[in-house]
């Protein structure tokens, strides 16, 4: 039972063997003179605050409340802990909405104890290119759990992306909702086997030592293709020219333009890394790959308090075999000092992570559309959409 999740237009668990629903919107668009003129009311003892991710100040808080409150694994021995500069990369894109970076903090205290946000986003599903909302980092305190927040949350968010016309979102979670478009798998390459294996992260294979282990998963000190660089402002068009024809191939991918691309490709120390293959005889550009920064606190252990993981993002082969860029994706994580290196079983993932050494994960990442069927779901091979 989702006494929440029933109320709203996304694919019902009920629904499910119903052939004759249609794909596309559930539900029509209403005017925007009924949208709900005034925010959904919160506990009396808490405010909204509509956040200005320029306020450093601010910026702190919600990383703050993000590292002690945010995702941790099943067994709680690790929590995402995305850096300010991530944070504010991933909620600023182009045509932003600073109404979508949406906060609740206690009245008295004016401390930060909830968060969601939006981020506008195209993203096609078969044919139709929707205007969307990307949902991310909803969060309630712990000492606040279970008192149907989130819900106030979500319809709050809703609200104010319908205020802008829109009315489709995307959004993963790690929970069961009605009703997942598509179930991914996060597999892993130990990067530093010796670290993971101390944390509590990865463990001895059976009759394997540390130094078969450490000598299993080395790697060469520098790339091996030739032209493989790392991705530069003057590689814009040619970066989009090449994701947009690989995008095109998924049933579910973002429409990416230029603009996009500097914004989510462009290397940001830290934030987000791309590589590319420039042809040393034509100097074309025909291969990409990237990977954004996401480091987890290591929870009660004494000699480590962050892994470096490193996830993979967009990568696209034309002529250096998918493979091969992704070992030198996997060289140069290991150069700049990623304990592990994360990858989704989307897109043609799943051709290079056993041969890299990729083992799979426990828990699963499920990927949602809002207000927009796709009956019988997608395979993870189907979708091109990578949610940070
Ligand atoms: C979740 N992750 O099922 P029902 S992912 C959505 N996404 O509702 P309460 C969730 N819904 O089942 P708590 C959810 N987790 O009764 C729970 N729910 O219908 C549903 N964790 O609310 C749940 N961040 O306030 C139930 O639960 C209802 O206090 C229960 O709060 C939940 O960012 C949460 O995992 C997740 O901070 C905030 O546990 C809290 O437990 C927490 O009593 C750690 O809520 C951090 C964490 C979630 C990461 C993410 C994507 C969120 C998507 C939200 C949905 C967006 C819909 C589209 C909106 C725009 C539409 C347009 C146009
Ligand atoms: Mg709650």
């Amino acid at each position: 039972r989702h006494k929440f999740w029933e109320t709203q237009p996304v694919g019902q668990f009920r629904d499910a063997a119903d052939t004759s629903l249609p794909d596309g919107p559930i539900e029509p668009p209403t005017p925007l003179s009924e949208v709900r003129a005034d925010p959904y009311p919160l506990p009396a003892a808490f405010e909204w605050l509509t956040c200005d991710l320029d306020d450093d100040a601010l910026l702190a808080d919600l990383y703050s409340l993000l590292a002690h409150n945010y995702v941790e694994d099943d067994e709680n021995m690790f929590r995402f802990n995305y850096s300010p500069a991530f944070l504010r990369w991933a909620l600023k894109p182009p045509s932003f909405f600073r109404a979508w970076h949406i906060g609740v903090r206690a009245k008295e205290s004016k401390k930060l104890v909830a968060f969601i946000s939006g981020v506008p986003a195209r993203i096609r599903a078969r044919d139709d290119v929707v205007r969307m909302a990307e949902i991310n980092f909803l969060c309630v305190h712990k000492k606040l759990r279970s008192k149907r927040l989130a819900p106030v949350l979500i319809r709050e968010v809703t609200r104010r992306v319908h205020q802008e016309n829109i009315w489709q979102a995307a959004y993963t979670a790690g929970v069961v909702l009605p009703t997942p478009i598509t179930t991914c798998r996060y597999w892993h390459r130990s990067l530093n086997p010796k670290k993971l294996i101390d944390v509590g992260f990865s463990r001895l294979g059976p009759r394997m030592t540390m130094s078969r282990t450490v000598r299993l998963y080395k790697l060469p000190d520098a790339p091996l293709t030739p032209g493989f660089r790392r991705m530069e402002l003057r590689d814009v068009t040619a970066v989009t020219r090449l994701l947009r024809a690989y995008l095109a191939k998924f049933v579910v991918a973002p429409d990416f333009d230029e603009v996009d691309v500097e914004h989510w490709l462009l290397p940001q120390e830290d934030v987000v890394d791309s590589y590319l293959v420039e042809s040393p005889e034509t100097h074309e550009v025909t291969d990409f790959c990237s990977f954004y920064t996401l480091p987890s606190s290591v929870l009660n252990n004494a000699n480590y308090a962050t892994l470096k993981a490193a996830y993979s993002y967009y990568n696209v082969s034309t002529k250096t075999p998918l493979q091969q860029l992704m070992n030198d994706a996997l060289i140069v994580a290991k150069q700049k000092n990623y304990d592990v290196f994360n990858a989704l079983d989307v897109m043609e993932n799943e051709s290079f992570l056993k041969e890299l050494k990729f083992g799979p994960g426990d828990g699963q990442l499920h990927y949602y559309l809002y207000n927009y069927r796709i009956r019988n779901g997608i395979k993870p091979l189907e979708l091109g959409l990578v949610l940070l």
